[in-house]
């Protein structure tokens, strides 16, 4: 028996993904051949200690990654997600670690940004970035003032570091809890929580799949694999969980 007939119609589905979804749009992924940038590793650029002590190279390597956001476009894979949402009988709730656009693009609409969003911004000053965040589409710079406080070198991207709590967690949880099925797409399962939401789903009996170019770190908590470039396995996904 298929891990498919398990699956019934108005089944809840949690889908995780990373930054494998985005890779076949033109945006590196961190870990691969191309993952470094100038030399750094993401563990060195993306911390508030790296920040504290270099804020102009943080804002630099983000104002890149915002910049590459803008030059982009959704692909089939993102599109196929929000298909999924749309036809589905029961809830699809998509959990991306991605700090780009590109399912809200390409039309998902349950949708948490569980590491934070690069086209917005927030002041560390006066705020601790659970409220009310800045829409961030230029280059933030070190000697920029907040609008708000009027103190400069507080604002920073929307972006969770290491160290720094994921957004809500409590939400993804209570969906990990309640999920039949749950799908891992383009993810490495090197960073945590993320790469745990797959035990706390088979803990909720949920049927399991992962899509990725080759086995992740986590591969073995899957029930399913599908292999192959998510543009294309993506796509294929939802083709069969909608027939
Ligand atoms: C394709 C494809 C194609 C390619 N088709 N597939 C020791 C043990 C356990 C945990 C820790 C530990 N020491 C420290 C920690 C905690 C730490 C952590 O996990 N560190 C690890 C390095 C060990 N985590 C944290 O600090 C997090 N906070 C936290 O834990 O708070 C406390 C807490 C406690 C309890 C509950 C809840 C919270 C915060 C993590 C923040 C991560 N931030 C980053 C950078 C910011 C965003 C940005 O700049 O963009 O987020 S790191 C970076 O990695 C980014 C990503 O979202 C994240 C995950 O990477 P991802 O998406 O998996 O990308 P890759 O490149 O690794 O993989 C791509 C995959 O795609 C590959 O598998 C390819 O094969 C595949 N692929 N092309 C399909 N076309």
């Amino acid at each position: 028996m298929s891990v498919f007939d398990q699956i019934s119609p108005d089944s809840s589905i949690v889908v995780l993904t990373g930054a494998g979804i985005s890779a076949e749009s033109g945006l590196a992924t961190f870990r691969g051949a191309d993952g470094l940038w100038e030399g750094h590793r993401v563990e060195d650029v993306a911390t508030p200690e790296a920040f504290a002590r270099d804020p102009a190279l943080v804002h630099e390597f983000y104002n890149l990654r915002r910049k590459g956001v803008k030059d982009v476009h959704p692909n089939d894979a993102h599109k196929a997600l929000a298909e999924l949402e749309q036809k589905w009988l029961g809830e699809v709730l998509v959990v991306t670690q991605n700090i780009d656009d590109l399912h809200e693009r390409g039309g998902s609409k349950n949708l948490i940004h569980m590491h934070g969003e690069v086209l917005k911004a927030f002041c560390a000053n006066c705020s601790d970035g659970m409220g009310d965040k800045i829409d961030c589409v230029d280059d933030l710079a070190v000697e920029m003032a907040c609008e708000n406080c009027g103190y400069a070198g507080g604002l920073r991207p929307d972006i969770v570091w290491f160290g720094e709590m994921p957004y809500q967690m409590e939400r993804i949880f209570e969906a990990l809890q309640n999920c039949d099925v749950f799908v891992s797409i383009g993810t490495s399962g090197n960073v945590y929580p993320a790469a745990g939401f797959v035990r706390e789903a088979l803990l909720s009996g949920a049927v399991t799949i992962e899509c990725n170019l080759e086995h992740s770190m986590i591969a073995n908590d899957f029930h399913e694999h599908i292999t192959g470039p998510a543009g294309e396995t993506v796509p294929a996904l939802v083709r069969r969980l909608l027939a």
